[in-house]
């Protein structure tokens, strides 16, 4: 799915801002949508509703969203095509009075010609549900409360955020158009293939590819709708040089531009490598997540994190757990960072309280009781394929997280999981890496990502959730298990470790309280020592980057704080450390070689 641009053929506009809300019930009401909007608050988008509005940070069922517009057409013979970039959970359209389409899931975009119905004015309305259960990806529990209310527990660890939180735009295209292009390219000595792949609405005729250097100079051209082009001597994207050619598509009237990096990524023996050289992951499990805005696309924050992360000597991250707003990817394709490319599909658990759901029930996916097994399975398969439609040529996107800590052990969880890596290969024009971000909760030797994933992503809290605060007794387990994974040959990423420290609390340092910001430190400290005697390791991702919120529960202070920064971005201690560590140590490391 391309993303939304502005050319000669295309105009674009946003329908950002200020939106009429109203708070509904458990049960969908269409009379509000029909009619006015009287008790309507104010609501900009994109954000979360929940942290704007005192009563409605704990709501749960509907809400309704609605905006007046103008549109000018310009042409009678062009395509209109409205389009929702992510609304949480769950979503119906209606465009002056008429509904036009739905969406389920909150994180990736959906999008719907409307040519024939706006007008010159219009009434835009959302129906939107934050309704999280057992056939939704994030999974969620829906209990009964006092007063017979329903109250939604998420299966996951991070604040169920709702609203419209990214963008909403009007764009247009001529009547034959660009639907879609997929880039693949190959590395030579001094030469690369971009292989492209264009699908048009219309005749494939009149087609015209451009690529251009960052000079603007002409380095190749097609004008096929399939083709290889060379590039002699090409410049490779990589984090320290993100080089992007811009690549000029026209097909009859329509023009198309997208940027593209060209660079190598495969999984070899125990190494990761980029552009052939043994690569190391330096960065962070992130989250969506700001003070106010919640989980709604916040440009100032997006772009404050990667300032940071680069001071830090950071270069790579995962978009834990859910895809993050297309504008985050564009970012590190234009930065140089190393994103692990997370589906929605967090709390998939049968026997054990992994995802750090403390409250809710266990979630069994593999017993195909009432059919919620293949509910579940489905949407994870248009979550895969959506996923991959929106991001496939991002040079940042190396490989894809199928699942963060799903029931990965149990009987049934290889013929879940087998398929949907299957799917994620035969999607992806370049053929990436896959895995699935696993948790420690059995006999490591029975858990699938060994047989599925290219690279064994592990989640673990030795020192904290195991055997903290002790420290001596934590790191023998993580170095006992790291033997064990050995003998595989594959590579592991620690895709998540990490202790809760609270912004200023403070301890002495030879054996510091859990919960300060000194045993942060030393917890890191520890954990790195081990993670550096094994070559097998080829890279770290502290959890988390920032403090974020979460429900309420006795184990979460307002939120999880396991940030190195806390949620208004403030350094703690342990910032100071990896900040140490990664800006002296490099992008490339062959530790087969230490
Ligand atoms: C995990 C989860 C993450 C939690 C984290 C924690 O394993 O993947 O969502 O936030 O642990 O802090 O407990």
């Amino acid at each position: 799915m391309l993303y939304p641009i502005e050319s000669k053929s295309r105009s674009l506009s946003f329908l950002d801002g200020s939106w009429d809300f109203v708070k509904g019930g458990k049960n969908l009401d269409l009379d509000i949508i029909k009619n006015e909007f009287h008790d309507a608050r104010p609501m900009p988008v994109p954000s979360s509703y929940n942290d704007i509005y005192k009563d409605l940070r704990e709501h749960f069922g509907w809400v309704y969203y609605r905006k007046e517009f103008y549109f000018h057409k310009t042409r009678e013979d062009e395509r209109i095509i409205l389009r929702f970039d992510g609304v949480n959970q769950s979503a119906k359209v209606y465009l002056n009075g008429e509904f036009i389409t739905e969406h389920e899931g909150g994180f990736l975009p959906f999008e719907i010609e409307i040519s024939d119905k706006i007008q010159e004015e219009n009434v835009l309305t959302l129906a939107v549900s934050n309704v999280i259960n057992n056939s939704t990806l994030p999974v969620g529990i829906i209990k009964g409360r006092e007063e017979d209310q329903d109250k939604n527990e998420p299966n996951f660890d991070f604040f169920n955020y709702t609203g419209i939180h990214r963008h909403v735009r009007i764009y247009t295209t001529p009547r034959s158009y660009i639907e879609d292009i997929s880039l693949t390219n190959e590395i030579y000595d001094a030469k690369a293939v971009i292989n492209y792949y264009l699908k048009v609405q219309g005749v494939e005729e009149d087609i015209l590819i451009e690529i251009f250097d960052k000079d603007n100079k002409l380095v190749a051209t097609g004008n096929k709708a399939k083709a290889s082009l060379v590039i002699e001597n090409p410049n490779l994207w990589d984090v320290k040089n993100p080089y992007l050619y811009k690549i000029r598509i026209t097909y009859k009237e329509d023009i198309y531009y997208l940027d593209y990096g060209i660079r190598g990524v495969e999984v070899k023996g125990n190494q990761f490598l980029l552009n052939g050289k043994p690569f190391y992951f330096k960065g962070f499990g992130k989250h969506e997540d700001s003070i106010i805005n919640g989980r709604g696309f916040n440009e100032v924050i997006s772009h404050k994190d990667f300032a940071l992360m680069k001071e830090m000597g950071a270069n790579s991250f995962r978009t834990a757990h859910y895809p993050y707003a297309e504008e985050t990817l564009r970012l590190a394709d234009k930065l140089g960072f190393l994103v692990i490319d997370e589906t929605t599909a967090v709390g998939l658990n049968g026997k054990f309280g992994g995802g750090a759901n403390f409250k809710s029930d266990n979630v069994n996916i593999f017993d195909n009781e009432e059919g919620m097994a293949k509910r579940v399975f489905d949407h994870h398969k248009d979550v895969i394929r959506d996923l991959i439609a929106r991001d496939k040529n991002y040079a940042c996107v190396v490989m894809w997280s199928i699942a963060n800590e799903p029931d990965s052990y149990s009987e049934g969880a290889y013929d879940y999981f087998k398929p949907l890596f299957d799917l994620a290969k035969k999607e992806d024009p370049q053929k990436r890496p896959t895995c699935l971000i696993s948790v420690l909760a059995g006999d490591i030797n029975l858990d699938v990502t060994r047989k599925l994933s290219d690279v064994i992503c592990l989640n673990r809290y030795y020192g904290w959730y195991n055997d903290g605060p002790y420290l001596d007794k934590a790191m023998a387990a993580f170095r006992k298990e790291l033997d064990n994974w050995k003998e595989l040959g594959k590579p592991i990423i620690i895709s998540e470790y990490g202790a809760d420290a609270i912004l200023g609390m403070r301890d002495y340092d030879d054996f510091p309280a859990m919960f300060s910001e000194d045993f942060q430190v030393l917890y890191y400290r520890e954990n790195n020592k081990v993670i550096d005697q094994y070559p097998l390791v080829v890279g770290e991702h502290p959890w988390n980057f920032a403090d974020f919120n979460t429900a309420q529960s006795i184990k979460r202070v307002n939120g999880n704080k396991k940030g190195l920064f806390s949620r208004d971005r403030q350094p703690k201690l342990a910032v100071g450390l990896f900040k140490e560590r990664w800006t002296k140590m490099d992008d490339y490391i062959d530790k087969n070689k230490k």
